[in-house]
């Protein structure tokens, strides 16, 4: 079985069918005191932060069905960005791109999200399976996957040369930076956290806790798991579904010993001497049979 198949855009592998030409005028977008970024590698716990963000500007209101949440918080080098310039103020925008290349404004926030990297090459590799048309990968199997990751070459590049320069950016007064990890063991403190973060008129909204338990309960697992035509494009029924699984350590059924062994080497040698090293606790990160 082949690798996913992607499109070679200036060194970069896009997803295919993903304009180029949106990419690119992504790249160039000026950003705005009063725009948010949600920056992530992909499968890294985005769609759950779009959700969040929201749900808190609109005083605790689920997406409603019908509405897609990457036209209210748009995939930056997706839509290009004359899209983006032209969303209504504040603008919340959606991004994969590295550091070094995100738009900076010195008044704009930054919500950097991190998961660890062994649930994420799991997730990345069942979205790569379940996009056929972006992929074309449908019968591709884990073993093959991995390599491409562990490589860095999947869309979006290397997992680590995305995290470490970010971790660099992690005590910014405009970066707020979570992990998955962290979010899942306690959502409330994460969406608190948020709050504070973007400002007073949040910090107001979520003193009325019928705000806060909303966004706790509609931006669960659970929740997100339903009407999943608000996140993405539907799949054809055989396949995952976008909101799959949601959980920390599910790697440990997929991965095999020297899998663990091979991503556990470049996590050492990637995060040495940086503060990624201590984002996740050894016993997610250890391999048990
Ligand atoms: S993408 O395509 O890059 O935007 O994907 P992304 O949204 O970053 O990541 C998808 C994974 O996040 C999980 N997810 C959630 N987990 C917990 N709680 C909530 N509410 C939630 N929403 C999305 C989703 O299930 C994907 O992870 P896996 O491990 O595949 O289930």
């Amino acid at each position: 079985m082949a690798k996913p198949s992607y499109t070679l855009h200036k060194n970069f592998r896009l997803p295919m069918g993903f304009p180029p030409e949106c990419f690119d005028s992504g790249l160039t977008y000026q950003a705005q005191a009063g725009d948010t970024f949600i920056v992530t590698y992909p499968k890294c716990g985005t769609t759950w932060m779009q959700h969040i963000l929201w749900m808190l500007h609109h005083d605790g209101m689920p997406l409603p069905l019908g509405k897609n949440i990457n036209l209210e918080v748009p995939h930056l080098e997706e839509v290009g960005g004359e899209f983006v310039a032209a969303l209504p103020e504040p603008r919340f925008i959606k991004t994969h791109l590295t550091y070094e290349l995100t738009p900076y404004h010195p008044e704009a926030k930054y919500i950097y999200v991190a998961r660890n990297p062994f649930d994420c090459a799991v997730s990345f590799y069942y979205h790569t399976k379940g996009f056929i048309k972006h992929y074309d990968f449908a019968e591709g199997t884990f073993d093959k996957f991995f390599l491409c990751f562990l490589a860095g070459e999947v869309d979006w590049g290397d997992y680590f040369e995305h995290l470490i320069p970010w971790v660099e950016q992690k005590n910014k007064p405009n970066v707020l930076f979570l992990t998955y990890e962290v979010m899942k063991s306690d959502p409330k403190a994460a969406i608190i956290d948020l709050a504070h973060f973007l400002g007073h008129a949040y910090v107001k909204k979520i003193e009325n806790l019928q705000i806060l338990e909303s966004v706790l309960d509609h931006t669960s697992f659970a929740r997100m798991s339903k009407d999943q035509s608000r996140w993405s494009s539907q799949r054809p029924a055989h396949l995952t579904n976008f909101i799959r699984k949601g959980e920390v350590g599910d790697w440990k059924s997929h991965f095999s010993a020297a899998q663990a062994q091979q991503l556990t080497q470049k996590f050492r040698e990637k995060t040495k001497g940086t503060e990624a090293a201590n984002l996740w606790s050894q016993e997610i990160l250890d391999f048990r049979f």
